[in-house]
């Protein structure tokens, strides 16, 4: 593979990687560009069980959606409603929330996952709420809550800063955010596909912010629509930025665009080996992030295995009740069982380990 590398003229890129000297943006573009794609993957595997040997991580995590009314018009949604009352449009109340919660008494949980739509009408005392009661059911469960697009939302609609939200959210019992809401940084094509939202900086701010406060965080890249791919590049080096700044990133998660029932339906969606690439690539840029996540219900259960030798370690969790990749057509089930996820990995050739969202490890399951 070596031989094909230097083939396709990347020995300097294989010469850095193994002195392990950092990649640049123009290293980065050349890797997505290269004809040598299994070259690439290669390159990606070896870095990844540099770090992680076979281990593959993912969690027993249950995702909850408590509104999907959203004042935001991203063009690649298909999850959201302008408005209460149109068709469609749903927004549970407190207790509905944590009956979800109380139905999986018997599961041994430890991760509840939950993104909502901008909502505009709400209270910021709903969100508390939640928080506090989701703790209030599952004492000791971690709540990865509110992408930074929320957190940012709701400093502007509550007339708070983002500190003070954050503050007053852990308060009242969030753990860490999750990745969402990233897009593509490169105001281009931000303004295009989610022109009234927070930017990019903003984006990366709350997440300095969360870091700030002692919290983990995050962060994705929704790739495979109208961007380059020398705006992919210049995403991911954003992200290994601030975690040279922070050090409170512990995963990175390439989102691959799915294009049902939105208004970005006419573009393709991403093909596999673009899929497999971009896992690779960000595994090789990012050499200060522990975790490439290949989110299962975004890339289909095969290429999530597939991924597993491009470069990821992590597959998400069981994840249960998704329903923003659903509506834009996802085909994946709806959950995995434990049991299906050890299978997928264990017949990946890799050794599952079941952790916590801070990546502690939970359980080695038996071979
Ligand atoms: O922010 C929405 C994306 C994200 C579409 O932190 C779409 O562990 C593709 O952030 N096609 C939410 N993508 C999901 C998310 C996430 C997933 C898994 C793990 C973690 C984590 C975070 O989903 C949104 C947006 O970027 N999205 N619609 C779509 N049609």
């Amino acid at each position: 593979m070596r031989e094909r590398l230097r083939a396709a003229g990347l020995a300097d890129i294989v010469e850095k990687v193994e002195a392990r000297e950092r990649l640049t943006f123009d290293d980065g573009v050349r890797l997505f560009e290269t004809p040598e794609f299994l070259g690439v993957g290669w390159l990606a595997n070896r870095e990844r069980e540099r770090r992680h040997g076979a281990k593959t991580y993912f969690n027993h995590n249950l995702r909850l959606e408590a509104t999907n009314v959203c004042e935001a018009s991203c063009l690649f949604c298909s999850f959201a409603r302008l408005k209460e009352g149109m068709a469609g449009a749903h927004t549970a109340s407190v207790e509905q929330i944590l009956d979800r919660l109380r139905a999986r008494a018997g599961e041994p949980l430890t991760e509840v996952h939950m993104v909502n739509g901008l909502h505009p009408e709400l209270p910021f005392s709903y969100y508390l709420d939640l928080l506090r009661g989701l703790k209030g059911v599952r004492p000791g469960i971690h709540l990865k809550c509110f992408t930074a697009v929320e957190i940012a939302f709701f400093a502007d609609h509550y007339g708070k800063t983002d500190r003070q939200v954050l503050e007053e959210l852990r308060a009242a019992g969030l753990d860490s955010l999750p990745g969402g809401g990233a897009e593509i940084f490169a105001p281009r094509v931000r303004k295009k596909i989610s022109y009234d939202k927070c930017d990019g900086d903003r984006y990366l701010s709350v997440h300095r912010t969360a870091h700030a406060l002692g919290m983990r965080t995050n962060m994705t890249m929704l790739y495979g629509h109208i961007e380059t791919l020398a705006e992919r590049v210049d995403h991911i080096l954003q992200v290994r930025a601030i975690q040279d700044e922070t050090g409170g990133l512990q995963a990175f998660i390439p989102l691959a665009f799915h294009p049902d029932n939105n208004q970005m339906r006419k573009l393709p969606a991403p093909t596999a080996t673009d899929t497999l690439r971009t896992h690779a690539v960000a595994r090789l840029l990012l050499d200060n992030v522990d975790h490439i996540k290949a989110y299962w219900i975004s890339t289909s259960v095969e290429l999530a295995q597939t991924a597993l030798w491009f470069g990821a370690d992590d597959l998400d969790g069981t994840v249960q009740e998704e329903t923003i990749y659903h509506m834009a057509g996802s085909t994946t089930p709806a959950a995995l069982s434990t049991d299906q996820i050890e299978r997928i990995i264990r017949d990946a050739g890799r050794e599952p380990i079941e952790r916590d969202t801070l990546y502690n490890v939970v359980r080695v399951p038996a071979a």
